[in-house]
């Protein structure tokens, strides 16, 4: 039995042709978007990180429970202690745990254990997800409710005209330990965000064409 009553639902209806523009547009903005691993040292107002975390904020969840918790951090003594853990965690991957074709794999993206830009970059937003919830009870579809809101963080920071990078250092207890956090919480995503470095570079990564990407099963 519902609890409470259902609300109308807000809903503006767009024209077609109206949808058109608006999907190319964005489209084309997001086409632009790139995962960045060089920032700018330049300081990001916090109001603006605060808009792209509500807007993730806003994603679905298994039963709206809302699995997640996301920590920004700026302070330099802060995201020093993050480069460190998180460099001694990926130099032991680099160099022992990830076999050969995960290196392969990664060779054209050119990542290697050494992560500057988690004391660069001007914040370092970390999203948690929680298996349990703050009443206790049990979360449901907690990876993808937290992909889905970190999918809406990372089209929020492209859409604020800054860049970031999906970073998961493996393994990221030390996140948990280092910003203090509870016991049912644990680091799904750290984002670096903040402004390219000038001249900045990034891979030549082509992406899926039309074909590969979609099949059409179309109707009468
Ligand atoms: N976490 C490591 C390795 C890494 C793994 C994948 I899959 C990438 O797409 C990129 C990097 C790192 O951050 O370097």
């Amino acid at each position: 039995m519902k609890c409470k009553p259902d609300l109308p639902l807000q809903f503006n209806r767009t024209a077609p042709d109206q949808m058109r523009d608006r999907a190319e547009q964005f489209y084309t903005q997001m086409q632009q978007r790139r995962s960045v691993r060089e920032f700018s040292p330049q300081p990001v107002p916090q109001d603006l990180i605060e808009h792209a975390i509500l807007t993730a904020g806003t994603a679905p969840s298994g039963a709206h429970r809302q699995p997640w918790h996301f920590v920004a951090v700026s302070d330099s003594k802060i995201k020093s202690q993050i480069r460190t853990a998180a460099e001694k965690e990926e130099r032991e991957s680099y160099e022992h745990r990830m076999p050969k074709q995960w290196l392969d794999a990664l060779t054209p993206i050119g990542t290697n254990w050494r992560k500057p830009y988690l004391e660069i970059a001007p914040w370092l937003v970390i999203c948690f997800a929680k298996n349990i919830g703050d009443d206790g009870a049990k979360n449901y579809y907690v990876q993808e409710s937290c992909g889905i809101a970190c999918g809406f963080f990372i089209t929020a920071v492209h859409n604020l005209g800054l860049v970031t990078l999906t970073h998961t250092p493996s393994p990221m207890r030390f996140l948990g330990e280092i910003l203090g956090r509870p016991n049912n919480e644990r680091p799904y995503i750290l984002f670096p965000v903040g402004y390219p470095a000038t001249n900045a570079t990034v891979p030549d990564l082509k992406r899926k064409s039309h074909d590969q990407l979609m099949t059409w099963l179309e109707g009468d």
